[in-house]
């Protein structure tokens, strides 16, 4: 039996369905070859079409040169989207943001080796809408941060400054905004947008799948809202890779293997009594170790 063959990447995702874009032609509808594929947006794969059937298949999944992923509740690493350039980690002052979901964004994103990008939505709300001063210590880190609105368009072109060329995941909680600034950015797009929630202020989780969309100057991903983000399980020593600030004074403690916890002579807690490393931002490092500790149990419960 004869079978086309071709290769293309994954543009949209809803779990065993995916939408793949050939290099050439329309974009197909496939299904994935058995359960254990891991198939995502960004996946470059190879896809086969029998002769007499009208449907495509993924029959396999090419390398990735990165992943980003998360710890689902069992501590199972789950892959969210692949073969990315950046993440932009999207905000605002409605609803408000939790700022440790960040940082476990930012780390996850370093983790995979991706560079994070903090996008704050809702520039033209007024200033006591919400508290954004945590903004300051992610700028102290040199993380580049651009503030935006997708209603007004202000700030629009300086972020596009900062898409242009490469891959970009928006992620964050439900209601910040990610669709509506990919539709602001993509023109006449067609991602559905929804309000916040009248009781609770969060948003409506309108978003479902996670879509790549090509422009001019580079491509966006939008993905669903989350309620929370837990990166990948790590080797202890490594959770402080997902905060730099912290992994850049490690050379200075005594010990090799320092968790920075409760170890003596200690240059991260010497610089965070010094005022040198933001408290808020060490006290999410000591937190996701604990995560990252009882995810890993989590996960050995079951092999
Ligand atoms: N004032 C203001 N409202 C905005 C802005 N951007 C988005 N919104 C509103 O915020 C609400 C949520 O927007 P969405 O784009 O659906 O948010 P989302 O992040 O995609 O949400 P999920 O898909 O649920 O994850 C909608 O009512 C938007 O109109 C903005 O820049 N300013
Ligand atoms: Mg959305
Ligand atoms: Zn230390």
């Amino acid at each position: 039996m004869s079978s086309n063959v071709l290769s293309g990447c994954v543009v949209e995702s809803y779990g065993r369905r995916v939408v793949v874009a050939p290099a050439e032609g329309p974009s197909l509808p496939c299904k994935l070859l058995g359960r254990r594929l891991d198939v995502v947006a960004g996946d470059e794969v190879r896809i086969e079409k029998h002769e007499g059937s009208d449907d495509w298949t993924v029959v396999e999944r090419l390398d990735r040169r990165n992943v980003l992923s998360r710890s689902d509740s069992r501590g199972l690493e789950e892959s969210i989207a692949a073969n990315l350039d950046q993440l932009g980690i999207v905000v605002a002052p409605m609803p408000l943001c939790d700022p440790f979901i960040v940082d476990r964004y930012v780390a996850g994103a370093c983790y995979a080796g991706i560079g994070p990008l903090l996008i704050v939505n809702k520039l033209d709300l007024p200033q006591d809408s919400g508290d954004l001063s945590y903004v300051t210590a992610f700028r102290q880190l040199g993380l580049p941060v651009c503030s935006v609105s997708a209603k007004t368009g202000a700030g629009l072109q300086d972020l596009i400054a900062l898409l242009s060329g490469k891959r970009t995941l928006l992620a964050g909680q439900s209601g910040v905004g990610k669709s509506s600034l990919l539709n602001a950015l993509a023109g006449d797009l067609i991602r559905t947008t929804g309000g916040l929630s009248d009781r609770s202020g969060e948003g409506r989780h309108t978003t479902v799948s996670s879509a790549i969309i090509r422009l001019p100057w580079g491509e966006l991903a939008d993905s669903p809202g989350v309620r929370d983000y837990a990166p990948p399980v790590v080797p202890p020593k490594d959770v402080q890779h997902g905060y730099p600030e912290i992994a850049a004074l490690a050379g200075g403690c005594r010990f090799l293997d320092c968790l920075h916890v409760r170890e003596p002579q200690c240059a991260v807690q010497g610089a965070v009594g010094e005022g040198a490393v933001d408290p808020r931002r060490y006290e999410s490092y000591r937190r996701l170790l604990n995560l990252n500790r009882q995810l890993d149990e989590k996960r050995g419960w079951r092999t």
